[in-house]
């Protein structure tokens, strides 16, 4: 089973739209293993961020994710990446096809609602990073095998 982080950033917790975006995933049958709303710390932003530093939008990315509380979830379940990144749509809003969280309630790149990891790798690590080991819960969702194949 893979597990891939989530972050509702910023735009998302302020809109309102934690329960719709989560709704998406959840009804999807994902199983939800943690969740925490949260202030970003710059330390942490700056770390999960590494990858693109030096890049233009770097700075503004920085402020974005840590100017007001974000909810961080961490999810598992068969293809949880692809699954998590296709209920997201791509990067840019206007790019994003509709019925995607990003194809439905964004515009800016700059103001794209949400974080989805894009690895296998990356989401163990991600979720490493956002989450202590006692704030991870493992349990069976109910009727998983009416989600999972196998
Ligand atoms: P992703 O979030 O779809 O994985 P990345 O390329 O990893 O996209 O970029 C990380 C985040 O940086 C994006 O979600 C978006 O918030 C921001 N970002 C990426 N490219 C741009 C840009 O060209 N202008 C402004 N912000 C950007
Ligand atoms: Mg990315």
């Amino acid at each position: 089973m893979e597990r891939t982080l989530l972050l509702i950033k910023p735009d998302g917790v302020q809109r309102g739209l934690v329960g719709p975006i989560i709704d998406k995933i959840e009804r999807r049958g994902l199983r939800m293993i943690g969740m925490k709303m949260m202030d970003v710390s710059t330390g942490l932003a700056e770390t999960h961020y590494a990858i693109h530093k030096g890049k233009p939008f770097y700075d503004s990315l920085i402020d974005y994710i840590t100017s007001a509380p974000i909810v961080a979830i961490a999810w598992q379940g068969s293809k949880a990446v692809a699954v998590v990144r296709q209920v997201l749509g791509a990067t840019d809003p206007t790019e994003a096809q509709p019925g995607t969280v990003r194809g439905d309630y964004g515009i800016d790149i700059g103001r794209n609602l949400t974080h989805g990891s894009d690895s296998v790798k990356n989401g163990m690590a991600e979720i490493n990073l956002w989450f202590k080991a006692d704030e991870l819960i493992e349990w069976k969702r109910s009727g998983e095998e009416w989600i999972f194949e196998v």
